[in-house]
């Protein structure tokens, strides 16, 4: 069986957000995937983060490509619209779709072979193109569905399950990201629900190509010693940079800080993030200092998590393409076509 629905019994007293909904009406199917995946803990980031922003759910479409991770749409937001591509395709249909609605928010789930093998040039054009979107990449350093082959980011010298070594160089995606030009780099961990949680709802808010690449360990093929994608690998080896606090515009700003420690970026949306340093002096608003940071640090064996690099800008494809604010199926036939007349007056232009 491939779909399980859950049964929609709510606790009573389970807490309600502004709209009223409980965290079980930002859930979906019950997940098949292994006990203890780290897709798992990403599908409860994500119900967590849109039951937090107050998110209506059919505002929102989820997009993927094939894998285990492309699965893991159907286990959350079940009230929401939803499209299951092809393996690595995911951009080009989240691309089509936001063109023709971009009333909606946009969540596009991928893996690392989804996204860095067969869709590396798909991820490339969403990336440049700047299309609005957040899209998360689960990292598990494997092909998990089709029985743990190398992935095109596992690092080099890391051992399979079964004791082969990877010589081939890895792919950075959120290095990839950050050079192609995407204006909100994360990358976490699955099992630090307390970083991505607001990495994930910063995403959201930021309205504009925002990438997340999170560690997600596979256990059935690539949690052994050997591997970097493993908990215990991850743990030990996780540098986080900064931590992030989301606020609504019309929440209070309840938290404080000591001075000094504390960057106030508001996003496009109105949005604030109060991102705290945990490490020294990085600059996220600095895109090549971000690449070399991250080189430098994965040089010296480290894993960098936090908020990577940030534009707050508001530019993205819409920007760029001069489209209009209204979905395409409510602009109207005579709008759509209107007329030989506009389309002489519009030849005569381009004359
Ligand atoms: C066009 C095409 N090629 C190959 C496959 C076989 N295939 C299915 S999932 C997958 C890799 C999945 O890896 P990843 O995206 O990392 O997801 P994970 O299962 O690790 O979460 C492959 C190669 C396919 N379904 N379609
Ligand atoms: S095979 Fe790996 S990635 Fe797939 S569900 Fe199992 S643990 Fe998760
Ligand atoms: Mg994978």
């Amino acid at each position: 069986m491939t779909y399980l629905p859950k049964p929609k019994l709510h606790a009573a007293d389970a807490p309600r957000n502004a709209l009223g909904y409980t965290r079980r009406d930002y859930e979906g199917a019950i997940s098949t995937l292994c006990a203890g995946c780290g897709h798992d803990s990403i599908s409860a980031a994500v119900v967590q983060a849109c039951f937090d922003l107050d998110i209506e759910p059919h505002r929102v479409a989820k997009m993927s490509g094939i894998g285990c991770s492309s699965k893991t749409p159907d286990y959350f937001l079940g009230n929401s619209h939803g499209f299951n591509s092809v393996h690595g395709r995911m951009p080009s249909v989240l691309t089509g779709a936001q063109l023709a609605n971009r009333s909606l928010l946009y969540l596009g789930v991928s893996g690392d072979g989804d996204s860095a093998s067969i869709g590396i040039g798909q991820f490339a054009h969403a990336m440049r193109r700047g299309v609005s979107m957040t899209y998360i990449v689960e990292n598990n350093g494997v092909y998990g569905l089709t029985k743990g082959q190398f992935s095109a980011t596992a690092d080099r010298g890391t051992k399979s399950k079964k004791g082969v070594t990877n010589n081939d160089s890895p792919i950075d995606l959120a290095a990839l990201a950050l050079q192609l030009g995407a204006t909100y780099v994360a990358r976490s961990f699955s099992g630090d629900k307390e970083q991505l949680v607001p990495l994930i709802k910063g995403a959201l808010c930021h309205g504009g190509p925002a990438f997340i690449d999170v560690i997600s360990p596979c256990v059935t093929f690539n949690n052994h010693t050997g591997s970097t994608k493993s908990y215990d690998y991850v743990r030990e080896h996780n540098a986080s940079i900064n931590s992030v606090d989301v606020i609504l515009p019309r929440a209070p700003i309840e938290t404080s800080y000591p001075p000094g420690s504390l960057r106030r970026i508001v996003q496009h949306d109105g949005s604030i993030l109060h991102l705290r340093k945990l490490g020294d002096d990085y600059d996220p608003s600095d895109r090549i200092g971000a690449i070399h940071y991250l080189q430098g640090r994965q040089a010296l064996g480290e894993i960098v998590t936090g908020l990577l690099y940030i534009d707050s800008s508001g530019h993205d494809m819409h920007t760029h393409l001069n489209t209009v604010e209204k979905p395409l199926n409510q602009l109207g036939d005579a709008y759509l076509c209107p007329g030989s007349k506009a389309l002489e007056a519009l030849n005569a232009l381009l004359r």
